[in-house]
C-alpha cells in the first residue's frame, strides 16, 4: 500500500493545496532575478520542501507549472473591517483538505478523475510595503508578471479587492482582455475621501491604465449604498452590470450575458456570496449568491472563454471563527482549477 507523505490535511507546513513551495523567505518579489538560474523541475504535488533555488521563476519561455498560487496579503485599502491580509495563509491551511492526489480528484457525479497530472506550485506571498501604497502596488504587479511566466494559470489570493488593479496591470499584453467580476459591489468608484486606490476603485483604475481592457461583466450586485456616479460611468463604458436578484430570477439568462471567446480574467470577491454561506468578509450584503450559483457562473465563464488569471479577494478569516469561510474559498478554488483543467483539455483536443 502506497503511503503519501503528509497524507492528513493538517500535517506539514501549509501551502496552497499542499503544492511545493517556491517562494524565498521574502517571496517572489523579494527574490532578485537570478540570471541563468535553472528552471524548476516539474514536480508532483507533495509537501516535501521544493528543491528549486530562489529566483527560478524568471527565466523560462514556457511555463514550468500548470497553476501557480500567489498570496497577496494586503488589506490596507479596506474601508470597513480589516482581516483580508490573513486570507492567504488561512486558505493555505484550509486547502490542505483538497490536496491533489497523484491520480487527481474523483468526481462522483461524472464518475471520473479530474485535475489528473496538473502541476501546482505555491509561489509564496507578495511583501506589502505597509503604508507605501504605490510601492506595494508596484511589488504586486511585478510579482504577478513573474507568476504569469511561471505557470499557465496564475491564481492570486488577496488581500482586499484593491489588489485586482495591480494584478490586472500584469496582463497589459493580453489582447481584448475581459474581466468577469463576481461581487456584491461595483468597485468602480473614482475617489472617496480623497482616496483613489481603495478597495472600492480597483476596476476604475484598471480601465484607466489598461487600453487592452475591453470590458467588465459584474455579477452579484446588490446593497443600498451604491455610488451612482460609478454606476453611470460603468454603464457609459458598456460594462454589463448584473444584480444578485437577476441570478435568482434566472441563472440561465445571466449565463447568456457572460462574454464568449474572450481572454478572461476572473475576479472573485467572496462577498458575492450570501453571508449566511460565507460570513468572513469585510462588507457582507444579504441576499447574495449561493455557492452553487457562484460555482455555475465560474463554470460557464471558464467553458466559454480562455481564462488568463484568477483572483479571490476580501476573505477575512478573522471575521468567521467557525473557519467555514476559508474552507468554502478553498473549495471554490479547487473546483475552479478542475473546471479550467477540463476546458484546457477540451481546447487542446480541439486543436488536435
Ligand atoms: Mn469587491
Amino acid at each position: 500500500m502506497r503511503v503519501r507523505h503528509a497524507e492528513l490535511s493538517f500535517t506539514g507546513p501549509a501551502t496552497f493545496f499542499k503544492a511545493p513551495y517556491l517562494g524565498s523567505a521574502a517571496g517572489p518579489v523579494g527574490a532578485a532575478p537570478a540570471a541563468g538560474a535553472a528552471e524548476a523541475p516539474p514536480s508532483p504535488p507533495t509537501s516535501l520542501p521544493p528543491e528549486a533555488p530562489e529566483g527560478t521563476v524568471l527565466t523560462g519561455a514556457r511555463p514550468t507549472y500548470d497553476v501557480a498560487f500567489l498570496g497577496v496579503p494586503y488589506d490596507f485599502a479596506v474601508g470597513f473591517r480589516p482581516g483580508a491580509r490573513f486570507a492567504p495563509n488561512a486558505v493555505r491551511a484550509a486547502s490542505g483538505r483538497y490536496a491533489l492526489p497523484p491520480q487527481g480528484f474523483y468526481d462522483l457525479e461524472a464518475d471520473r478523475y479530474r485535475l489528473t497530472g496538473a502541476r501546482l506550485v505555491d509561489a509564496g506571498d507578495v511583501d506589502p510595503a505597509q503604508l507605501e501604497t504605490h510601492e506595494t502596488l508596484e511589488r504586486i504587479t511585478a510579482a504577478a508578471r513573474r507568476v504569469r511566466a511561471l505557470a499557465r494559470l496564475p491564481v492570486f489570493v488577496g488581500g482586499d479587492h484593491s489588489v485586482s488593479f495591480p494584478l490586472l496591470r500584469a496582463f497589459d499584453d493580453v489582447e481584448g482582455l475581459h474581466v468577469v467580476q463576481l461581487d456584491a459591489h461595483l468597485d468602480f468608484t473614482d475617489a472617496r475621501n480623497a482616496t483613489r486606490y481603495a478597495n472600492s476603485s480597483p476596476f476604475r483604475r484598471a480601465v484607466e491604465a489598461l487600453p487592452n481592457l475591453a470590458s467588465v461583466t459584474v455579477v452579484g450586485l446588490r446593497g443600498v449604498r451604491a455610488d451612482a456616479e460609478a454606476f453611470a460611468a460603468a454603464r457609459a463604458r458598456g460594462h454589463a452590470l448584473i444584480s444578485a436578484r437577476s441570478v435568482r430570477e434566472s441563472l440561465a439568462a445571466v449565463v447568456e450575458r457572460l462574454p464568449r471567446g474572450a481572454n478572461v480574467y476572473l475576479s472573485v470577491d467572496v462577498d458575492a456570496l450570501d453571508p449566511a454561506e460565507l460570513p468572513g468578509t469585510s462588507s457582507p450584503e444579504p441576499e447574495g449568491l449561493s455557492y452553487g450559483q457562484l460555482r455555475d457562473l465560474v463554470a460557464a465563464t471558464i467553458e466559454r472563454n480562455r481564462l488568463v488569471g484568477v483572483d479571490l479577494t476580501e476573505l477575512a478569516p478573522n471575521l468567521d471563527p467557525s473557519g467555514r469561510s476559508e474552507l468554502l474559498a478553498a473549495r471554490l478554488l479547487a473546483e475552479t482549477l478542475a473546471l479550467w483543467w477540463d476546458a484546457r483539455e477540451a481546447a487542446d483536443g480541439a486543436r488536435g
